[in-house]
Formats: C-alpha cells, structure tokens, sequence
C-alpha cells in the first residue's frame, strides 16, 4: 500500500469514528456551598454522566481552616441547620458498605476524595466518584443529597467518617 493510500485510509476511519461519535448525555447542576453562620462560602459544580458524577468546589479566600478537609455526599438535601448541618443525614449508602476508600468493606456511596484548603483558606478541586448524579438511586433522589464539607481530613478507613469531625460546608443538590 502506497504512502498516499495509507493516509487517505487513515483520513476516512478518522472521518467515519468522528461521525459516529455522539454527544455525552451530561447533566449539569450548580449550588451555593454555606457555611456554619449560613453565609455562602463558594460554589459546588456537579456534573452527572452515565458513570458517575464529577463535582468542582470553588471556596474564597477565609472558607475553611488551611489545609486538607474530608468531604462527602450526605443523603438528604438539607442544609437549613446551619451551625450543625446534621438535617444532611448520614451518608449516601444505598448499598450499606462501610465508610472509606481505602476500607476493604468500602467504600459507601458517599465517599471522596479529600479536598486542600490553601493558606488563606480557599479551595479549587475538582473529585469524582462512581455514586450516579440523576436517578432513584442518584443524588438527585426524592429528597435530595448535599455535599458536606468536614472540619478535618478523612482517614478513608475508620468509622463512620474517618474522623473527619464537624461538618463545616454545606451545598444542597436537589
Ligand atoms: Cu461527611
């Protein structure tokens, strides 16, 4: 096969996948994240696809103390009790695993990755996890789930939050 024919090869099955790739079906959902005196600390992104959902937090400066803070998808959409954020409920946990990553009984539904707060206190990451965004079983279930923001770092494997303490942030995903 000649170098000519190779390429024009090449261009028609880069022409035909690119025919038939299709648009992802992704589900966008944007949501204040509030702190403990109720005042909106930033923003929680939450993009839902066929596998799974990615989320990306955007705290300002002064959000949270410095350094790394557990976060988790609680099971109810709650965050009105500000000064607790306990209306959030437990964990999503549908399939009853134990908390934790890193957990060989684990890990639930709820579990991520932890997040970094910088020196001033602010917070760009972007997480993802398998727990579906859309769906009976999703996040955006009858009664919703948050996003919680813990005062302390996640072990991944203790219970039933990884010693994680306080919940300090809070977003709603509905
Ligand atoms: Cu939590």
């Amino acid at each position: 096969m000649s170098i000519h024919k190779i390429a024009a090869l090449a261009l028609t099955l880069g022409l035909s996948a690119g025919a038939m790739a299709q648009a992802p079906d992704i589900a966008t959902l944007s949501a204040p994240v509030v702190g403990n005196q109720g005042q909106t600390i930033g923003t929680a992104n939450f993009q839902g696809g066929a596998h799974g959902t990615v989320v990306r937090i955007a705290l300002q400066a002064g959000a949270l103390t410095p350094g790394w803070h557990g976060i988790h998808f609680h099971s109810v959409g709650d965050c009105a009790d500000t000064a607790k954020f306990e209306a959030s409920k437990s964990h999503v946990n549908h399939s009853q695993k134990k908390h934790g990553l890193l957990n060989p009984d684990g890990p639930d539904e709820g579990d991520l990755p932890n997040v970094f707060a910088a020196a001033d206190g602010s917070v760009n990451a972007e997480v993802s996890s398998p727990t579906l965004l859309k769906g009976a079983k999703g996040l955006q279930d009858a009664d919703g789930s948050a996003l919680i923001i813990h005062a302390n770092a996640d072990d991944h494997h203790t219970q039933p939050i990884g010693g994680a303490g306080a919940r300090v942030g809070c977003a709603v995903i509905k």
